[in-house]
């Protein structure tokens, strides 16, 4: 049966990490072709309507480390702290693959954006799955210590802002739509990437609370992945609407 191997998690997270410089490198100029930064008139083939995309993509972030979870013998039941964490990031994936595609309006989605999206997914939810099911050690009380506490507290607060904004983006367009519209009310009232930032939020929460590299790797990759994209949109925006509210910054309120 499967056990900890501690250079493979070493290995695994300094991979991620690398992704994420490569990331930063290739999309800091250039944004990731999707959404509001695709060509214009590309072929309608090679793309999947967002809702098939986004539950396919998503799906093995959920699934990988929820059968890891499930299927472990004998059972982790000890400590509490790591089953309550793998299940934290099962419950965002859980949202992001079981709900939030069956509401989105999005444009479709590009299919071999979708093949790489897909692969990290079950890179990213087979390591951090893997981590906290067969190598976390956590003492006993680990739910009132500081790190778990404060973490847990960001997690929530992020993980509500990035539904939260999930939804006023998908308000903007009636059913069949696909114009974009200036983003109002909640945080975007004072960033352009709302969502980005909750989500941002949200998984250096989780890294603080799991206080593990792989964790850390992955904020850090979701920083270097959608931090670029939330400056992108920013820009568009500005260049599509002039009357885009001048205060408002790209993806930390008041800062930048
Ligand atoms: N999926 C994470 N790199 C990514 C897909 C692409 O979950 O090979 C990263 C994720 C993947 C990427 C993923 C990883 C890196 C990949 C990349 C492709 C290439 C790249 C694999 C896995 C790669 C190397 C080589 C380095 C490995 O029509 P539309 O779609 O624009 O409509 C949008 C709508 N909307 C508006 N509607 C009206 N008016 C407006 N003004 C509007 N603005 C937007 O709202 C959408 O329907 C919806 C949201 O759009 P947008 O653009 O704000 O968000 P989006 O980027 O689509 O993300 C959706 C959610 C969001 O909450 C975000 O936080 C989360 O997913 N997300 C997204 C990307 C990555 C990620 C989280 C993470 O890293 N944690």
């Amino acid at each position: 049966s499967m056990q900890c191997f501690p250079g493979l998690v070493l290995a695994l997270s300094s991979l991620l990490g690398a992704l994420a410089l490569l990331q930063l490198s290739l999309h800091l100029r250039v944004p990731s072709r999707y959404g509001k930064h695709e060509e214009r008139l590309c072929r309608p083939r090679g793309r999947l309507p967002a809702r098939c995309a986004w539950f396919l993509q998503e799906l093995p972030s959920f699934l990988v480390p929820a059968l890891l979870l499930a299927l472990r013998s004998p059972p982790r039941l000890e400590p509490l702290g790591c089953r309550l964490l793998c299940c934290l990031f099962c419950w965002h994936y859980f949202y992001r693959t079981f709900i939030y595609p069956f509401f989105t309006r999005g444009r479709p989605f590009p299919l071999q954006l979708l093949f790489f999206g897909m692969l990290f997914c079950i890179y990213n939810g087979f390591l951090q799955g893997y981590y906290l099911i067969y190598c976390a050690e956590y003492p006993n009380d680990w739910c009132t210590d500081i790190r778990f506490t404060s973490g847990l507290f960001l997690f929530l607060l992020g993980m509500g802002i990035n539904i939260h904004s999930d939804l006023l983006l998908r308000q903007l367009r009636k059913p069949g739509e696909v114009i974009y519209k200036i983003p109002q009310g909640g945080l975007f009232t004072y960033v352009s990437g709302a969502n980005y930032f909750g989500e941002i939020v949200e998984w250096f929460g989780f890294a603080i609370a799991t206080w593990s590299l792989p964790a850390f790797a992955f904020a850090f990759f979701t920083l270097c992945c959608i931090g670029p994209r939330a400056y992108h949109h920013h820009r568009y925006y500005l260049k599509t609407f002039t009357d885009y509210p001048k205060s408002r910054k790209a993806l930390i309120p008041f800062v930048f």
